[in-house]
């Protein structure tokens, strides 16, 4: 496919923001600044990046525990989102649900629960409010592996088909669901794509460490979903690169799998594309973290400087 110097510029840009968010995060947390824990998204970038360049105005998006970086391809703002890993009154929930709630209606993002596969449902419902409006958007929603085994992910698939639903199903597959491997938990190698046929839906498997590849791949479903054709899944094969969560050392794998993956790099893989076609100079694509990574001391410093919230705050905003 032919891309614009614009378009890779500009994915170039989101990629880097999530990636840059996923290590300020683990940094953020070594600090002791962030109450609760946090599940770092290093190295799986890509996927939520290049599916997240097929959107258009009035889509719906519901992100997961990793990367929640994604918010900021779709332009959640780094002051609330750091504020509100840091637990502080200014965050986009207002301090109150911390990395797992992640939210910004204003830029599409619904949302999303800890109790990880019982929300998927939620996507399905903003599919139906696309389709009750007779607009061609498109709700998007991402879940990992582990997550695919799960009865409610079931029904929203079962549910999206027979209501012919425009929700793209992205399964993030970084092959663990805490220590546990794919190939343990699921009877299938490819464990959004292969159970698509179950639902007639069409599906596609894709290289997630290759943000293009995702990103044509995505919007070949795309299409698909915006023309009135129902729901579909892409299956991203990626690798969870960090523990589980900070502190677990991951010793139920072997650290030179590890090692191995960490070399196939999305960030740099993109990064290499850009200077061999010219699009990008390694000067510009250092400037271009410099400018990222102002911004994200600025919104850290932001965050540190914010009240937490109060007693009295527990009992505000429970009732609409
Ligand atoms: C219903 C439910 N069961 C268990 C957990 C505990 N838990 C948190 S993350 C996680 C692993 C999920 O694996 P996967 O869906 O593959 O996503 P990943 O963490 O690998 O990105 C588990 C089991 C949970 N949050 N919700």
């Amino acid at each position: 496919m032919q891309y614009t110097a614009e378009f890779l510029k500009t994915i170039y840009r989101d990629l880097l923001s999530v990636r840059l968010f996923e290590e300020k995060q683990v940094e953020v947390y070594a600090l002791g600044k962030v109450p609760g824990h946090i599940h770092s998204g290093i190295g799986e970038e890509a996927v939520c990046t290049g599916v997240m360049a097929t959107r258009k105005p009035g889509d719906w998006f519901k992100i997961s525990h990793r990367p929640v970086g994604a918010g900021l391809v779709l332009g959640a703002p780094l002051e609330t989102m750091f504020a509100e890993l840091m637990g502080k009154a200014t965050g986009n929930a207002k301090g109150l649900g911390g990395v797992l709630h992640m939210t910004s209606l204003e830029h599409g993002m619904v949302g999303f629960s800890g109790t990880l596969g019982s929300d998927i449902a939620v996507a399905d419902g903003a599919a139906l409010s696309i389709q009750m409006a007779g607009t061609d958007n498109v709700s998007y929603v991402f879940y990992g592996d582990g997550t695919s085994n799960r009865g409610p992910v079931h029904e929203a698939m079962n549910l999206a088909a027979i209501w012919k639903l425009p929700v793209l199903f992205v399964c993030n597959n970084n092959q663990y669901a805490i220590s546990t491997p794919s190939s343990f938990s699921s009877p299938v190698e490819n464990p959004g794509a292969d159970r698509a046929a179950a639902y007639g839906m069409p599906s596609r498997v894709v290289d997630g460490l290759d943000v293009l590849a995702v990103y044509e791949a995505a919007q070949e479903l795309v299409d698909g979903i915006r023309a009135g054709n129902g729901p579909a899944v892409l299956d991203c094969r990626t690798y969870r690169v960090r523990g589980h969560f900070e502190g677990d050392q991951a010793k139920y794998r072997d650290a030179a799998v590890t090692e191995e993956w960490k070399k196939k790099d999305c960030v740099k893989k993109l990064e290499g594309y850009l200077i061999q076609q010219g699009v990008m100079t390694g000067d510009e694509l250092e400037q271009v973290r410099g400018e990222i990574l102002e911004k994200m001391e600025a919104a850290i410093a932001f965050a540190d400087a914010s009240p937490e919230p109060t007693p009295e705050d527990l009992f505000k905003n429970l009732y609409v």
